[in-house]
């Protein structure tokens, strides 16, 4: 077909008919990638990060860093780099001087990047890793929905270096969520506005109020922490009817999927088992049912429009959106998990773990094998003898 009538309905119908698309997934990648915006603006194909902070310039520095530890699994380095990130990101003002970096918690040795910044307007190291070509692919390819450091760097040894490398490799099978990050990819990397995740809170809000009345919603992630951007939204869904919460997301899928919002959806059932322990692995998946989705959003229930550029004219984009649904005797820590930051919830269980002698998860705290009940955060944070951390000092 030529370039300007390129249509992609055919696509999207025969992913949700189940077809295989694999084919049809390259061919429409390679017309996007060789000649981005030439059909009609539908999906755009380059990133665009988008600042929230001043200090986040050497926030990105130091993020940079973390990954690059991040790819090669050298996980020390890469946790400090992280935590610096975080400590930045934090910082009500703009780092302008090595003073201001002063009494700060965290920075440690892993200054030198901030330091040459600040005094050269550039660090070495930063754009050394910057060019650093597997770094770069790793980079490119887990930025699809999807594709995960161990599958970019299969890609990476197969001496795959771009999308069209990628797409057109006959060897490679794309699974359905890779397709998915593929096709949506553009609106998929660029950043959700808060404006944006409140118009989906109330889509959630309607969709599930549909299916129970009586259902408790809240907005959970980045957005809680009163953070202006996200890469998602995140919600906690429950109802106050034990064992409800099981089927609840397929019932408010299946009212999503009927409205029109319904782009994606990777659902999980809940595993959790009331007699299990805590786990004490920090970066295993809870338990409760949970749903990773796309969905799609109009320009007409955006306060302020979508966060899009003007050449788009499609009028809608798709956005990542995740629930969870833990059992209402579960919701405060479900809460207190979901609301983050990563960094956050990890120094707070190592603090309960290592001060407290308790093992702290998404599911509860527990003191040796007894489960310590509460119904708000404030009953969490008494329970580990601290002070209420509001969600928006939960940054770092
Ligand atoms: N989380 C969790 N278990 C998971 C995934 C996430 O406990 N399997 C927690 C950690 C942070 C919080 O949920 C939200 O996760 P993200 O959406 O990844 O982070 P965010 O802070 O909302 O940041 P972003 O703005 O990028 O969405
Ligand atoms: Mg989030």
């Amino acid at each position: 077909p030529s370039m300007h009538v390129l249509d992609i309905s055919w696509f999207t119908d025969s992913m949700r008919e189940g077809r295989p698309v694999a084919v049809e997934t390259r061919y429409l990648i390679q017309v996007c990638v060789s000649h981005p915006g030439s059909h009609g603006g539908s999906t755009r194909w380059h990133y665009e990060p988008i600042r929230t902070h001043m200090s986040d310039r050497h926030a990105d520095a130091l993020e940079v860093l973390a990954e690059y530890y991040e790819f090669k699994e050298i996980e020390g380095p890469c946790l400090a780099f992280r935590r610096a990130t975080s400590v930045l990101k934090s910082l009500p003002f703009v780092v302008q001087c090595l003073r201001d970096l002063r009494d700060l918690p965290c920075l440690g040795e892993h200054t030198k990047a901030i330091m040459e910044i600040l005094e050269y307007g550039r660090s070495f190291e930063v754009e050394q890793t910057l060019s650093d070509e597997r770094y770069q692919t790793l980079k490119l390819f887990t930025s699809v929905f999807g594709v995960g450091p161990k599958t970019a760097d299969k890609w990476y040894r197969q001496g795959l270096r771009s999308f069209s490398d990628v797409l057109t490799e006959p060897g490679i099978h794309l699974n359905r969520m890779q397709q998915t990050g593929f096709l949506h990819y553009g609106d998929i990397s660029r950043a959700v506005s808060k404006a944006e995740a409140r118009a989906l809170g109330s889509i959630i809000d309607e969709a599930v109020r549909a299916i129970t009345p009586d259902a408790i919603i809240a907005l959970t992630g980045g957005f809680r922490r009163g953070k202006e951007f996200g890469h998602d939204v995140d919600f906690l869904v429950t109802t106050p009817e034990l064992g409800r919460e099981r089927s609840l997301l397929p019932d408010v899928i299946d009212e999503l999927k009927k409205k029109g919002f319904l782009l994606y959806c990777d659902y999980h059932a809940s595993t959790f088992d009331m007699a299990r322990l805590p786990s004490f692995s920090f970066e295993a998946m809870d338990h409760f049912a949970k749903c990773f989705l796309i969905l799609r959003l109009e320009e007409g229930k955006v306060e302020g429009g979508l966060n899009s550029s003007e050449k788009d004219s499609r009028g809608w984009r798709a956005v990542r959106v995740d629930l969870v649904s833990p059992p209402l005797d579960r919701y405060a820590y479900a809460l207190l998990g979901w609301t983050g930051s990563r960094m956050f919830e990890r120094d707070l269980r190592r603090f309960a773990r290592l001060e407290r002698r308790m093992l702290l998860d998404n599911h509860g705290l527990y003191d040796k094998t007894k489960f310590l009940a509460a119904t708000t955060e404030k009953d969490i944070f008494a329970h580990l003898g601290l002070e209420y951390i509001e969600p928006w000092q939960r940054n770092a």
